[in-house]
């Protein structure tokens, strides 16, 4: 076995898990065709903004991941008032994808004067280490009141508690159904790779009738898309999977950080694939979506599951984790091994890689961050744009990607029945990384959250880049 440089070891754990150049596909337009847009920095100084949405309040509301807060941003003058103050509360590990994460509103039914709640999902530190892991942090999602005249949250309560949580693939976005549901994405918490390579991968892990009566979430709900009750309680027509019926829908996802719904109901999802195979998929409850036996379509190129874990006879915490290098004792998985259905991607980033692809590019090779050159782009948001008048010229129907290593914001163009992926389209390539995007409501201006640090490829060269021309920022776009 040949091992990687030291660096890389030091580097990985967390900073890199979010993976990304291009190998654009011939359906890839040139940033050439972009209608016209203006640029601004509309609010500097947030703590890795996670979460950016249109209030109804006409604000910008904005997670902050590291900042431990809910900020509120007057879109014209980027004005800042926090809204809530987690600090003591919520935890964030340096680098790590844990922290305050996912918003959603739920504002008064039409024609009625009740409450506007805000639903937010966050880390908090717990005594109880998890079986098997260890892990002592969990995720909760807890609801809060808007206080209309000092446009605070307050009167919080816990929803759901007792979710996975680490430091690595928290996924974490939330949204708010026409069905009146939670919908909840939760990410495989990194297990088998980087720090956590001997953490079994629990994505295709379901939950047992015993788990449920105890709430134990924990173990059976990394790697799921959750759809949950307004109170936190189990709606009763979720999928029943494998005999039971719990918060999960779906099944067999890596980290979902894109989650939107179109109007007619279509949710569409992102995910963030390992070397290869970022994915692009339209949610099905009760289905499974692969990983980590496939990642992007069943076709065994440049992706085996090698099961870290099930190293035998040399137990995995003797082996040094290596992303290039696998050792003769763990398990290794071919996609076409494994027969299960699935439900495939409508569309990857990242995959016309062949089994000879050489993921260990001499551009990356200083200092070991040979990821930052993987075909991956890092999938960190998916915001779907509706067909409306006024609107940015062509781009009704889209889905909106933000993405972490490639420095740009990708607009995928749907076919008119919304099942598949008819071109894509690349914009507004900085040294970035990109990780939410909000529109105004008269869809003329696209917000795009920026995080503080970490690896992105350098525009000209795809070298890794480590410092960002924008960190921490919300960026304002407008169609001209
Ligand atoms: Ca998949
Ligand atoms: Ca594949």
């Amino acid at each position: 076995m040949k091992r990687i440089p030291a660096a890389l070891a030091a580097v990985s754990a967390l900073a890199l898990t979010c993976t990304a150049p291009a190998v654009a596909d011939a359906s890839t337009t040139s940033p050439s065709g972009e209608p016209g847009f203006t640029r601004s920095v509309l609010a500097t100084g947030l703590g890795d903004p996670y979460e950016i949405v249109w209030g109804p309040d006409n604000h910008l509301w904005a997670t902050e991941k590291s900042g431990l807060k809910v900020t509120r941003v007057d879109p014209t003058t980027g004005a800042r008032t926090t809204a809530l103050d987690l600090t003591g509360t919520a935890v964030h590990t340096a680098a790590g994808q844990d922290g305050v994460l996912g918003l959603a509103f739920q504002t008064p039914r039409q024609g009625t004067s009740g409450s506007t709640y805000v639903y937010l999902s966050y880390t908090y530190q717990t005594t109880t280490p998890a079986p098997v892991t260890g892990e002592t942090r969990r995720l909760k999602i807890a609801r809060y009141t808007l206080d209309r005249t000092t446009h605070t949250l307050v009167s919080p309560k816990d929803i759901l508690t007792g979710l996975p949580s680490g430091t690595d693939h928290q996924s974490a976005r939330l949204r708010l159904g026409s069905d009146g549901k939670l919908y909840y994405t939760v990410g495989d918490q990194g297990a088998n790779q980087l720090e956590h390579y001997c953490n079994p991968n629990w994505a295709q892990r379901l939950l047992t009738r015993s788990e449920v009566e105890h709430k134990d979430w924990f173990a059976a709900y990394q790697g799921k898309i959750l759809r949950i009750n307004l109170d936190g309680s189990i709606p009763a027509d979720n999928p029943v999977i494998n005999g039971v019926r719990s918060h999960i829908i779906t099944y067999g996802h890596r980290n979902s950080q894109g989650l939107d719904f179109a109007p007619n109901g279509t949710l569409y999802q992102a995910e963030q694939g390992p070397k290869t195979d970022d994915e692009i998929n339209i949610v099905r409850p009760g289905h499974n979506y692969g990983w980590p036996y496939v990642a992007g379509y069943r076709d065994d190129q440049a992706y085996t599951y090698n099961n870290w874990s099930a190293s035998t006879p040399t137990p995995c915490k003797d082996l040094t984790y290596s992303d290039l290098e696998v050792p003769d004792s763990v398990p290794q998985q071919k996609e076409t091994d494994w027969k299960g259905s699935f439900v495939p991607p409508i569309d990857t980033l990242g995959t016309s890689v062949g089994n000879d692809y050489n993921f260990a590019d001499p551009k990356c090779a200083e200092g070991g961050l040979y990821f930052v050159c993987w075909p991956t782009i890092a999938p960190s948001s998916l915001s779907y744009y509706p067909q409306r008048s006024g609107g940015i010229r062509g781009w009704g129907n889209s889905l909106i990607v933000t993405t972490l290593k490639d420095g740009s914001v990708y607009r995928l163009k749907l076919s008119a029945d919304g099942r598949h992926v008819v071109s894509r389209e690349r914009l507004w390539t900085s040294q970035n990384r990109y990780r939410d995007t909000a529109f105004s409501p008269d869809g003329k201006t696209v917000y795009v959250a920026t995080d503080n640090a970490g690896l992105v490829r350098n525009p000209s060269s795809g070298a890794p880049a480590t410092t960002l021309d924008n960190p921490g920022s919300i960026l304002a776009f407008h169609a001209k």
